[in-house]
């Protein structure tokens, strides 16, 4: 028999190497708490929380460089890119039966294609896993609505040349929308040289509950203008405020409230401390698993995709390390803010012992 509910326990993180969920700071831990049962979606109601997410959307907004973005607190990067698609659909161009996104993107694209009823056009990425620019703007018509890139990729951590695909998009006269789900809270401290404000970039989504140490469920959905939000509105007869945006009614209050205390505590010293520490361990590990033999993906940000021979894959779930693979079948380990290197010390130590090395 199962114990009680009472008795049992999450998943610990301390194998836990695929995920893009982390453990939340404990400043994002107790504003959860505090704010479990008040629901953003009702903003005349509950006000202190609708003025939590206004705090979260400026946070997000500056970390994007775009202070004075509009958007709100999704229930995750699923949502926000629904909805980005959905405002493309109602705002964009004529015929606006289509988008267009590297085979990189997230399978939310697929999911929102098939609720609008528009057709997802994926375009090869290169050899280095970005988009292909030349293939996305042969892949433009008069009918798209948006296109999309994707910085920080779910497979490969890759960062898509966003200026080159935002200037396809506008001289498409396409909306474009970029996926910072994963990747949004490193941008700020790598050497590219876009932000959101500079970039003809109409949404973004950037997620607290990922990298950003919210509790789940905290997405993030930015726009450039008022219009976007607009496009998604529907009024609320019976509430006090005239309309809402969100695809969800009632919201987690838990993840407005993580997201601004986690934003309050970490941006930017915090977030670029951990940018720093987590890049450094992707290169040593990387370089590790290179020393071995390993066909390690160089990183970009920091996500290991690396090529394990038979069985040694399934050898290591098998005694517990959770791991996920690539489309083409590479193992890869997202170095989130709970894989430590002792962590990657003692996964290392279990693969070179199951290799036999
Ligand atoms: N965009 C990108 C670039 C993503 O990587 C993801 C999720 C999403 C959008 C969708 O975000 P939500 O899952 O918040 O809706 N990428 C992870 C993935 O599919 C999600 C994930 C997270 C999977 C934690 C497993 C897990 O334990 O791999």
């Amino acid at each position: 028999m199962q114990p009680s509910v009472g008795e049992r326990r999450p998943q610990s993180f301390e194998r836990v190497l695929s995920s893009m969920c982390t453990e939340p700071h404990p400043a994002a831990s107790r504003a959860a708490e505090r704010f479990i049962a008040s629901n953003p979606g009702d903003p005349g109601t509950y006000d202190a929380v609708a003025d939590l997410e206004t705090e979260a959307v400026a946070a997000l907004g500056e970390l994007a460089g775009l202070p004075e973005a509009h958007g709100y607190v999704t229930s995750g990067g699923t949502e926000a890119n629904v909805q980005a698609v959905h405002a493309a659909r109602n705002l964009g161009n004529a015929g606006n039966s289509n988008l267009v996104a590297p085979e990189s993107a997230h399978f939310s694209f697929s999911k929102a294609a098939e609720l609008l009823g528009m057709e997802l056009r994926t375009v090869p990425t290169d050899g280095d896993h970005r988009a292909d620019v030349d293939a996305v703007a042969a892949a433009v018509d008069d009918d798209t609505a948006l296109v999309v890139g994707v910085a920080g990729s779910t497979e490969y951590g890759r960062v898509d040349p966003i200026p080159e695909l935002a200037a396809v998009a506008e001289d498409a006269g396409t909306r474009f929308h970029v996926d910072a789900a994963w990747g949004g809270f490193y941008l700020p401290f790598t050497d590219h040289e876009w932000d959101f404000a500079d970039a003809a970039v109409d949404t973004l989504t950037v997620d607290p509950h990922k990298v950003g140490r919210a509790v789940v469920p905290a997405g993030g959905l930015l726009a450039r203008d008022a219009a976007t939000l607009d496009a998604l509105a529907v009024e609320t007869p019976y509430l006090e405020t005239p309309s809402q945006a969100s695809l969800t009614g009632t919201r987690s209050g838990a993840g407005v409230a993580s997201a601004a205390a986690a934003l309050a505590e970490l941006w930017p010293a915090g977030y670029r401390a951990e940018y720093e520490r987590a890049a450094d361990l992707a290169a040593w590990f990387a370089g590790e698993l290179s020393e071995r033999g390993y066909r390690a993906v160089d990183p970009e940000l920091p996500l290991v995709a690396v090529d394990l021979p038979d069985p040694l894959f399934d050898e290591l779930r098998e005694v517990g390390w959770r791991i996920t693979r690539t489309g083409a079948g590479e193992a890869r380990v997202v170095v989130m803010p709970h894989v430590s290197r002792e962590r990657l010390e003692v996964f290392l130590g279990t693969l070179d012992r199951l290799a036999g090395t």
